[in-house]
């Protein structure tokens, strides 16, 4: 890997090549390196990472679907957000339209950039309401909003106002954070001011949940809600797969968080528990050993004899049913290997899965994560913020006089403790990681191409952005953002269908056919840029 790791950095000018070493790193799991991670991106490189309004207004908020969301900008980034995520909604009874089909924005133009934008957000937001009567507005900022200086927050206190209906605007500008990552704090900041604690009607059943960090894609998070009710576990909230504003209102009143993506939730998991006593735990549905060891994390945590038992029973079901799929596809994918490059967590959970069916992640590595999802929570108070970070706000938050509720007494805690139970534990996914495989931060398209060249894994994971140029090289690449239009792969009965997947990628003879652009002779009528490069 050291060699592989040389042999990408050696193209690069020296500035570039200082920066990108600290980026890529051979792995040790027993004391992980530190990772240069959540910095700019060398203009020119071709990265895959997204921006902050894609972060904020895609990722986090976007999933909520009986809310308006308006895009203020031009119509592309309003078009881009449209549903390209695949993060599904069912609609409920009460709401008879499922606004994620709509793209809603005030397609800015020239006029709005030069005379400022306020006026015609303000009619937008009036239009939308006359027209679908939702019960809350969100809107965001794109980049020429912050440039013009447009003051979307006034124009929606006077919608808000105006209309009786909660309205609140997001400073998401493309440009605020070094990735989308800035975006997801943005967004867990406006959801904690503007929608959690309003409705304090906790949910009757017992053992209350939120799932935060969990966005439906391909329906994750229906895969995962349906094995926990028949646990027994109830889930007042998923944040924001597939959930509603009345949920969110009330996600305060759960017993507990459980975190599936840290890098995009953390912040609302702390804040939680500042202010109304939520603990959180970091629990991972993707791939069937995981799903088993967190379905037994949450029954310790509720201390609770008849719940521990049922978790015990549906994980035995849901394995019986499960053995004799890994078996099956073991038997042509063991010993292969992947590699993997997405976003901010599916890079470390996606291994689990392919390590339940015997293969090998030998390199991996995010897009926009932080050192803490790579190197683990406790380098937190080691990382250095520097000005893009000091940029996005961090909201004071303190206990709430009257909603604040420590959820176990000390002596539940010194129980749970002594049991070898620990709160907020999330270790990063390079004490995962065998020892000698590559990680890469922020991997650019010519790291790719020469990671296939010297590795050549039999599959890599990663985005729309890179998936063709990684097919033509001959090798399968299956998107673990979009998941290709498939899914679910969380919990047990996602993970047959992972499974099931990965082999047929494998195994095809497809693959076969296709000759590297590197092995075929250069084409003497393709002569465009010879002599300039
Ligand atoms: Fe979390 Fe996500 Fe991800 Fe993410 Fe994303 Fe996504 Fe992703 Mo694409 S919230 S960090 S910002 S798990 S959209 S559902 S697939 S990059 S690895
Ligand atoms: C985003 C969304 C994205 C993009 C996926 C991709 C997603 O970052 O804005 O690059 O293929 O999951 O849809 O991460």
């Amino acid at each position: 890997p050291a060699a592989v790791r040389e042999e990408m950095l050696k193209i690069y000018p020296s500035k570039t090549l200082k920066k990108r070493s600290k980026q890529m790193l051979v792995n040790d799991p027993s004391a992980p390196p530190e990772i240069g991670a959540n910095t700019r991106t060398v203009p020119g490189i071709i990265t895959q990472r997204g921006c902050t309004y894609a972060g904020c207004r895609g990722v986090v908020i976007g999933p909520i679907h009986d809310i308006l969301h308006i895009t203020h900008g031009p119509i592309g980034c309003g078009y881009y957000s449209w549903l390209t995520r695949r993060n599904l909604a069912q609609q409920r009874p009460d709401q008879p339209i499922n606004f994620l089909q709509y793209a809603m924005s005030t397609d800015m133009m020239e006029s709005e950039i030069i005379f400022g934008g306020e006026k015609k957000l303000a009619a937008a937001i009036r239009e939308a309401y006359e027209i679908f009567k939702p019960k809350a507005i969100a809107v965001y900022a794109t980049c020429p909003v912050g440039l013009i200086g447009d003051d979307i927050h006034s124009v929606c206190r006077e919608a808000k106002k105006e209309l009786g209906i909660n309205v609140f605007g997001f400073s998401c500008e493309g440009y605020k954070g070094v990735s989308q990552s800035a975006g997801h704090h943005i967004a867990n900041n406006g959801v904690f001011k503007h929608m959690v604690g309003l409705l304090d009607e906790p949910d009757p059943e017992p053992f209350r949940i939120n799932v935060l960090g969990e966005y439906n894609i391909g329906g994750d998070a229906w895969a995962i809600d349906t094995l926990l009710k028949k646990c027994g576990i109830h889930v007042t909230a998923t944040l924001s797969g597939d959930v509603t504003y009345d949920q969110i209102c009330k996600c305060h009143t759960a017993d507990l968080n459980v975190v599936m993506c840290h890098r995009s939730i953390n912040y609302m998991a702390e804040m939680m528990e500042t202010k109304y006593g939520v603990p959180w735990i970091k629990v991972n549905f993707i791939g069937a050993e995981q799903s088993a060891k967190s379905l037994r994390k949450i029954a310790a945590y509720f201390q609770d004899k008849q719940l521990t038992d049922r978790v015990e029973e549906v994980i035995a079901q849901e394995m019986a049913e499960l053995r004799p799929v890994i078996a099956d596809v073991k038997t042509r994918c063991e010993g292969k290997t992947a590699a993997m490059f997405v976003g901010g967590s599916r890079a470390h959970h996606y291994q689990h899965l392919f390590k339940d069916i015997g293969m090998l992640t030998v390199a991996a590595g995010y897009e926009f994560a932080h050192r803490d999802d790579y190197e683990g929570r406790d380098v937190l108070p080691s990382i250095k913020i520097d000005a893009d970070s000091r940029n996005i706000e961090e909201l004071e938050v303190e206990a709430d006089p009257e909603k604040f509720q420590a959820r176990k007494t000390p002596e539940q805690l010194a129980a749970l403790e002594a049991g070898g139970f620990s709160f907020k534990d999330y270790e990063g996914m390079m004490r995962e990681m065998r020892k000698e495989t590559l990680i890469i931060d922020d991997i650019s398209h010519h790291e790719i191409e020469k990671l296939i060249e010297l590795y050549k894994p039999d599959i890599i994971g990663s985005g729309i952005k890179d998936k063709f140029v990684i097919e033509k090289f001959g090798v399968p690449c299956k998107q673990l953002h979009s998941y290709d239009y498939g899914g679910p792969y969380a919990a047990f009965t996602g993970a047959a269908n992972f499974y099931k997947e990965v082999d047929r990628m494998i195994n095809t003879k497809v693959w076969q056919l296709v000759t590297p652009s590197w092995k075929k002779p250069a084409d003497p009528a393709h002569t465009f840029g010879r002599g300039i490069d």
